[in-house]
């Protein structure tokens, strides 16, 4: 049996990608940061066969102490404080998380590992808001990294590190630039949640409307329980390496308010969303849109479900969980 030690398993990540490898006979160790987090109670009802550990990606002592009891085949490093707008307000502590975290994890599997390197592949949650500032479309894994966030400059040094490990202890180590993944279980300050929430309460006739901030940004959306899938393919590889997961497509929050309002037979929706400053970014990411060429060659991965399925599926979630809020 094979065992993986997860870090971020709160997340929608980390939830998708427990359910795939329990499926997959694997045993699996979440670490859980703080006492009393609220996420805990949501992980042990969803996927209850994940067993908890308690770390944190800043204390080295308690990633060591996770991995002495884990004993892990794969390690999969999805934790980060992950929400970009919030990285402008919060920068020192996410470079901290989401930067030197994955310095610590990396170095306490080295330590861990001792003179077997390779008895622990690693995955890094790289991500495409490294691409930041368009410098090539569609981006790919050689495009040249122009973060434009706290959040993008830490992933940057995650992606690196990793690949430094790689190369200097001769890690397996792989490197996973995502881009935007989404699901009904995403957290709602992301932007298709906060859409597919607002749209479910609006035609229910719980909210009047919508405030958003940059309409015209556009995004490779795709479904975080596809991209879990790929996570896992790349540590099941030969050597560790850098892959792209994209869909190949992009949208604009435009065309994401055309799908999620139609869904519900509001074709105009105008005079329902209102543009607020306080949602506008210091500094945008314009267009992100992947070639996720090497990912289907080398993974033999595919998406699944596209951008208009995507965005259905999480307003016909959120019109479920309101009704039932609500007591509709
Ligand atoms: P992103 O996701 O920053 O791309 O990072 P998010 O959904 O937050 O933003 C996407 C785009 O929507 C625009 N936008 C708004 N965004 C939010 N959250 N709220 C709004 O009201 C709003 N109005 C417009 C944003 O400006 C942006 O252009 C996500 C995260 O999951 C990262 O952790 C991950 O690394 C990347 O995806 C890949």
């Amino acid at each position: 049996m094979k065992r993986a030690l997860i870090t971020g398993v709160t997340g929608q990540d980390g939830l998708y990608l427990s359910e795939l490898l329990l499926s997959k006979g694997y045993e699996v160790y979440g670490l859980v940061r703080g006492q009393n987090n609220p996420k805990l109670a949501l992980l042990e009802q969803t996927v209850p066969g994940v067993k908890v550990l308690t770390g944190d990606l800043m204390d080295m002592s308690s990633l060591l102490r996770a991995l002495n009891v884990a004993q892990p085949d794969e390690v999969y490093n999805l934790g980060a404080i992950s929400f970009v707008a919030y990285s402008w307000e919060n920068a020192h502590l996410t470079s901290d998380v989401t930067g030197k975290g994955v310095l610590n994890l990396l170095e306490a599997i080295r330590l861990y590992a001792g003179d077997d390197i390779r008895k622990v592949r690693f995955y890094q949650a790289s991500s495409s808001e490294m691409f930041g500032k368009v410098q090539e479309v569609p981006q790919r894994e050689s495009t040249l990294l122009w973060p434009r966030s706290p959040y993008g400059v830490a992933k940057v040094y995650g992606h690196y590190m990793t690949i430094n490990y790689r190369e200097s202890y001769g890690m397996h180590a792989s490197s996973g630039i995502l881009f935007n993944h989404e699901s009904p279980r995403r957290g709602p300050e992301f932007v298709t949640r906060k859409v597919s929430q607002a749209v479910a309460r609006i035609s229910l006739g719980l909210q009047e409307n919508i405030s958003l901030g940059n309409l015209d940004a556009k995004r490779d959306w795709g479904f975080a329980g596809d991209y879990v899938e790929a996570m896992w393919r790349m540590l099941q590889q030969e050597e560790g390496d850098d892959y792209v997961v994209a869909t190949g497509e992009t949208h604009s929050i435009r065309e994401l308010l055309d799908v999620a309002f139609a869904h519900v037979g509001i074709e105009d929706w105008s005079s329902l969303v209102l543009q607020d400053p306080r949602f506008m970014r210091p500094a945008e990411v314009e267009l992100l849109i992947g070639d996720p060429a090497k990912a289907f060659d080398k993974l033999g991965w595919k998406p699944q479900v596209g951008f208009e399925q995507l965005v259905r599926m999480m307003v016909d979630n959120d019109l479920a969980e309101q009704r039932a809020l609500a007591g509709l």
